[in-house]
């Protein structure tokens, strides 16, 4: 009985220090600090939305699938500003699968974002890598340069209309059969100059209700016999907007 809980205990702990989320952004150069979940929330500044654990959603119709919460911002809510066609390198303290998707995705805010409940706004994608070398089950994926490098750098559209905007980065972990994980967490921009154009209403998708629980890059098993001999993959979501 001892013995059984402890390993029980061990197991829970080992699931809490696995998986991941953002935790800070570099951007033009400087670095912001991200949302610290397992710090307190009181007290907290960032440009990161809050979130409470590196835990995956399970669910594509989950009400925290835009920003790994209940849509609103922090008490302490911060933005970065940033011009339109600036890199932005998401960083992510621990991740541990090497199956799956990065998606980065952006909402333009009505207004100011920090009263804008993430739920509510429609989302575009800015950059995606799914599966970039070899079969489903041991190919190289965007998730596996996010386990050896903990960053992904996506660029701002050089057109995108100044504004307040959401960003939102997402990691889709494959690794168990038709049971695909989501990691998404959400930080706050201003982003400055630009063309003044946004995307039109085909790229535009809502969060939850963007992706379907039997979408083919959604439900997939990466184990099966077929899956061996698979070298695509088709990304959820949106095509990625290339700013026109
Ligand atoms: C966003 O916040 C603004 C206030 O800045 C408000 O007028 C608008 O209705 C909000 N929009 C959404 C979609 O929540
Ligand atoms: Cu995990």
């Amino acid at each position: 009985m001892f013995a059984s809980l402890a390993v029980l205990a061990s197991f829970l702990v080992s699931q809490a220090v696995a998986h991941g989320g953002v935790t800070s952004y570099i951007i033009g150069g400087t670095t912001y600090p991200g949302w610290q979940p397992y710090n307190s929330a009181s007290g907290q500044r960032s440009i990161g939305r809050p979130y409470s654990s590196y835990d995956p959603i399970l669910s594509v119709s989950a009400g925290s699938f835009s920003c790994n919460n209940n849509g609103q911002a922090s008490a302490g809510q911060l933005s970065a500003t940033v011009a339109a066609g600036t890199a932005i390198t998401a960083k992510w303290s621990q991740w541990t699968h090497a199956q799956g998707p990065v998606m980065v995705y952006m909402a333009k805010c009505n207004g100011a974002c920090t009263s804008n409940n993430s739920n509510s706004l429609k989302w575009f994608k800015i950059a995606e890598t799914g599966l970039i070398s070899g079969n489903l089950p041991n190919g190289r994926w965007g998730t596996g340069e996010v386990m050896d490098t903990l960053s992904y750098t996506a660029t701002i559209p050089a057109s995108l209309a100044a504004g307040e905007y959401l960003i939102r980065h997402e990691l889709l972990a494959l690794h168990q059969a038709n049971t695909p994980q989501f990691y998404p967490e959400c930080g706050q921009l201003i982003v400055t100059g630009g063309g003044g154009k946004t995307p039109p209403a085909n790229y535009l998708v809502s969060f939850p209700g963007g992706y379907g629980a039997n979408d083919p890059g959604v439900r997939v098993d990466i184990y099966s016999q077929a899956a061996q001999t698979t070298t695509t993959y088709t990304v959820p979501g949106p095509a990625v907007w290339n700013g026109q």
